[in-house]
């Protein structure tokens, strides 16, 4: 093979990657398993970290932050961002098309568009070059926070068209990811956020821009400062051009020509607002022909020509009957608001989180208050507030616990921590989540073990630590309430089955701070062996890309603990499994096969093996397998009457392979 000079490989590859990300992150539609992209993504930060003048500007290693800003400096729009008038009703709305039909004088198309839940943001690109990204901040003058923004991977840094244009939307949080970032904090005893909405504000707004690359945030595109640029000559059209130059626009937006059409549109999600993966707050109705716009102008705050339906908030009305505190696997005690139950969006809720002592001293909730309550990212009860007027005369503030209600340590909080926390490692609490933890699905996935099981094995003595799990007999289970010979059975088999998991099961399971599902994944793809990595410095951790300081850190005390070690003992004694059963770093940097960052496509009917099972083999030996021919196609494999993509490979003159010398290849590969 001839050597490709470096230069031109950095390009090949900041391309392909690029691509990758917009199928990804722009279309929703990811063309190739994660593992080719890190690999390709690995073999760039290796090239970049060599060469590094030959790193070019819109590279994705540049998305990961680690400038730490002073401050945010200005940023002036000079069309400044207006805002939405609202409408709360059918009749307002009606209210607005006549208002529309009387100034043009007849009946007008709209654009719908939903109202997404997020900070309003201004992107400037210079001949299609990503150069300002700005907040709204009072429509005139906003914060420059480009270096935030350029962590945002649904964001291109190059347009598909040298265009210069200045774009307008929403930035915001996914509902999961806001979930889960509350989940994590609360867990690290930090403050939460109320709604993704905040989230993503408090994301935008770091100095340090590394935090922002982690927050998962995304994108819609709807409108640009001027349109002069522009070939579109309608909202419509204006959208899918600014599709056409890789920016992300939302796939519902739709055209009506009527009113009746537009009010379908809004009830149509209103109904279907809890199935988006984002949070909407109505929908925006624009009209959609660019000289009506201009023609109906704007009035100080807002253009006449839109109008943002806001759909009634979700909210619902009870009363708080106890305040209950239960401890988690990480120590932090956490109030949860026991409510007479009540029907919010869909579902009937009695249970809501406080998350903190200083939550309830802020939002002042007392016993027997009546409160608002909503549901955070749609899904997570959450309270809003008091209301004082209905508060009983003699209430009484609450007590905060100042010990563990489990082990009657006393509570501390850890430096600036706002949760209060049992340190007790051995408090019985702590212990229960630990093993409920461990055989939770996504980590040792053992059935059969619920919450109230575990507990009894607990309480009687049975098992202190997971280990002990290992070692359990029949007769134990059989003294447990409600445990027969037959569930005994099923415990003990799943218990033994779980033995020959895949290490990263075993990592996740034991529940080590900050090591996730994913984290603990890559970290055995590395260090292949439990033991290997146990041994591992805290540099050595973070030389893996993906893994931070934090991560590495906390493994690297954890294994510094001599019971940990004795726990391992005792798990290998037991028979688990301490290896990495998925394919490892070391061996697709090693494969030798002719698949090797090969394209392939497959196509006709396979009889070897399954489309599925050729595409794993194919890609744990380095190549990709994409669904269309194209002319970075490099081969062709036709099965059984295969049609047209043989047809376009042939017209192409891309190598075509029949499945036997696909099959040939896959067994000669060295892996
Ligand atoms: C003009 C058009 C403000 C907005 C607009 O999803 C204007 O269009 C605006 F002055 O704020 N949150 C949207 C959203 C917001 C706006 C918009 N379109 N889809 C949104």
């Amino acid at each position: 093979m001839t050597e490709v000079p470096i230069a031109e490989r950095i390009k090949q590859i900041t391309t392909q990657l690029n691509q990758y990300a917009y199928e990804y992150y722009v279309k929703d539609q990811p063309t190739v398993e994660d593992h080719v992209y890190d690999r390709l993504y690995q073999e760039l930060v290796e090239l970049e970290t060599a060469h590094p003048e030959l790193a070019l500007e819109d590279s994705p290693t540049k998305r990961v932050g680690g400038i730490i800003l002073e401050g945010f400096e200005k940023a002036v729009h000079e069309i400044p961002l207006y805002s939405l008038n609202d409408v709360f009703s059918k009749e307002e709305l009606i209210s607005f098309d006549q208002r529309v039909q009387k100034t043009v004088g007849h009946p007008v198309s709209y654009t719908c568009e939903l109202k997404i839940d997020g900070l309003s943001v201004s992107l400037r690109y210079e001949n299609g070059k990503f150069v300002r990204g700005a907040t709204r901040g009072d429509g005139s003058i906003g914060e420059n926070i480009t270096e935030n923004l350029k962590t945002v991977k649904s964001i291109p840094l190059q347009l598909r068209e040298p265009v210069s244009l200045e774009v307008r939307g929403e930035c915001y949080m996914p509902k999961m990811s806001f979930l889960k970032l509350n989940q994590e904090r609360e867990e690290a005893g930090l403050d939460v956020f109320t709604n993704p909405r905040n989230a993503a504000a408090g994301s935008l707004r770091q100095l340090d821009t590394r935090i922002a690359a982690k927050r998962n945030l995304s994108t819609y595109l709807y409108a640009v400062a001027d349109v002069a640029p522009l070939e579109a000559e309608t909202q419509f059209e204006m959208l899918q051009e600014l599709d056409s130059y890789g920016l992300r626009t939302n796939p519902e937006s739709r055209l009506c020509h009527t009113i009746e059409e537009v009010w379908a549109f809004i009830e149509e999600f209103h109904e279907r607002r809890s199935e988006l993966s984002y949070e909407i707050d109505g929908v925006v109705v624009k009209v959609n022909d660019f000289h009506l716009q201009e023609e109906l102008a704007y009035t100080v705050k807002a253009p006449r020509w839109a109008a943002a339906y806001k759909f009634p908030p979700e909210e619902a009305q009870t009363v708080v009957e106890d305040i209950e505190w239960t401890i988690g696997r990480t120590g932090v005690i956490t109030p949860t608001a026991v409510m007479t139950p009540v029907r919010v969006a869909g579902t009937t809720v009695s249970r809501a989180s406080l998350h903190n002592s200083d939550y309830i001293e802020m939002k002042d909730i007392r016993i027997n208050d009546t409160v608002i309550i909503y549901k955070a990212g749609d899904i997570i009860p959450e309270v809003a507030q008091v209301i004082l007027e209905k508060r009983p005369t003699d209430s009484q503030s609450y007590e905060m616990p100042t010990h563990c209600p489990i082990c009657d340590s006393e509570l501390v909080h850890l430096d600036e921590e706002v949760a209060l926390r049992c340190i007790n490692p051995k408090c019985p609490a702590q212990m229960k989540e630990g093993l409920s933890h461990f055989v939770s699905r996504n980590a040792m996935n053992i059935d059969g073990l619920g919450p109230r099981v575990l507990e009894q094995m607990y309480d009687k003595g049975l098992v202190q630590d997971v280990a002990d799990l290992y070692f359990l007999k029949e007769e134990e289970l059989l003294t447990l309430d409600k445990i027969k010979e037959k569930s005994a059975n099923n415990i003990l088999t799943a218990i033994a089955a779980s033995k020959g998991n895949s290490a990263e099961r075993l990592i996740f399971g034991l529940g080590i701070r900050h090591v996730g599902a994913k984290a603990a994944k890559i970290l055995m793809e590395h260090f292949e062996n439990v033991r290997a990595m146990s041994q591992a410095t805290e540099e050595e951790i973070l030389s893996l890309h993906t893994i931070g300081g934090a991560i590495a850190n906390s493994l690297a005390t954890y294994f510094e603990n001599e019971e940990v070690h004795e726990l391992l003992d005792e798990l290998e004694k037991a028979g688990v499994n301490f290896n990495y059963l998925g394919v490892t770093t070391r061996q697709l940097e090693s494969v030798e096969s002719p698949f090797k960052d090969q394209t392939i496509v497959l196509t006709g009917k396979l009889t070897t093996y399954s489309r599925q099972e050729a595409k794993e083999k194919i890609e744990s030996l380095g190549g990709k397998v994409t669904g269309s021919v194209s002319k970075k196609t490099d081969i062709v494999v036709a099965g059984e009457d295969a049609g047209s993509k043989l047809t376009k490979a042939e017209s192409l003159g891309i190598t075509v392979w029949d499945e036997q010398q696909m099959v040939d290849a896959l067994e000669q590969s060295k892996n």
